[in-house]
């Protein structure tokens, strides 16, 4: 289940920021939080919840159909359509009373939905950041320290990470199965998410919106390490990266003689 207090001050805390910074550009303001409520188990829960709702509903209303069926069937002998009507107080009760348990049941869920939304859009502020720009057809991650893997995003487990997306062509959407996750990346917008990986273990990214003729070719994957391993591969890649910026050696003067000028 949720956690509603930390949801609840996830949520002012998000109030309080916006609160504190109107002046904050919308593209560049993300709303934040200090609780890590991983949205991705949120989303597993409603789902089972919804899904036993609906087969619990669907059970209950195939068995009454069957008995009224079987009980009011027409038998030889037996004219159909003989039940006594029921009384108006009776008719509206029936209509009325179910109605509002499976609407409220409805409302529930939705409720829940809702909240998750708020967890899903509030980032961590402990938080990898990693800038993302999608085109046709790849996926482009760039790091804090400038390091940069396509079609691969290498995270530490343990950490939320939060992906600031743009795209150089046209719309892209950003969708990672396991963590129940996807948002749009397009040209000329900063859109975001945060998801919460966990354990280390791979999984797929992949295209979720149309953008292209080799669109279902747009793959990629995000490679979860032990933070160890992670902060070595960064560390590594990072001062390769310093290496190649790095201004050639300036040639060693010229041999010193001993030779005194004469
Ligand atoms: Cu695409």
């Amino acid at each position: 289940m949720l956690d509603r207090k930390g949801l609840f001050s996830g949520l002012i805390a998000a109030l309080a920021a916006i609160a504190a910074s109107p002046a904050a550009a919308a593209e560049k303001y993300i709303p934040s939080t200090d609780v890590i409520i991983d949205p991705a188990a949120g989303w597993t829960h409603l789902w089972n919840e919804v899904v036993i709702d609906i087969s619990l509903m669907g059970v209950l209303f195939a068995v009454v159909l069957a008995y009224l069926i079987i009980k009011y069937r027409r038998r030889p002998g037996v004219e159909g359509g003989g039940a006594a009507p029921l009384t108006a107080g009776a008719a509206i009760a029936w209509a009325v009373i179910p109605s509002f348990i499976f609407l409220a049941d409805d409302l529930f869920i939705a409720a829940n939905g809702w909240a998750l939304w708020n967890v899903q859009r509030n980032v961590p502020t402990d938080r990898l950041e990693i800038k993302l720009e999608s085109g046709m057809y790849s996926w482009d991650y760039t790091y804090p320290n400038g390091v940069h893997t396509q079609n691969e995003l290498k995270v530490p487990a343990g950490k939320p990470v939060l992906l600031r997306m743009t795209s150089r062509d046209t719309i892209h959407n950003h969708y990672m199965p396991d963590f129940k996750i996807k948002e749009d990346s397009m040209p000329g917008r900063i859109t975001y998410l945060w998801f919460y990986p966990q354990k280390p273990g791979k999984h797929l990214v992949t295209c979720n919106e149309y953008c292209g003729i080799m669109h279902s070719y747009m793959s990629g994957q995000v490679v979860v390490l032990p933070p160890e391993e992670y902060n070595a591969w960064y560390e590594q890649e990072g001062s390769k990266l310093k290496q190649a910026a790095a201004p050639a050696p300036t040639p060693a003067p010229a041999a010193a003689t001993d030779k005194k000028p004469a």
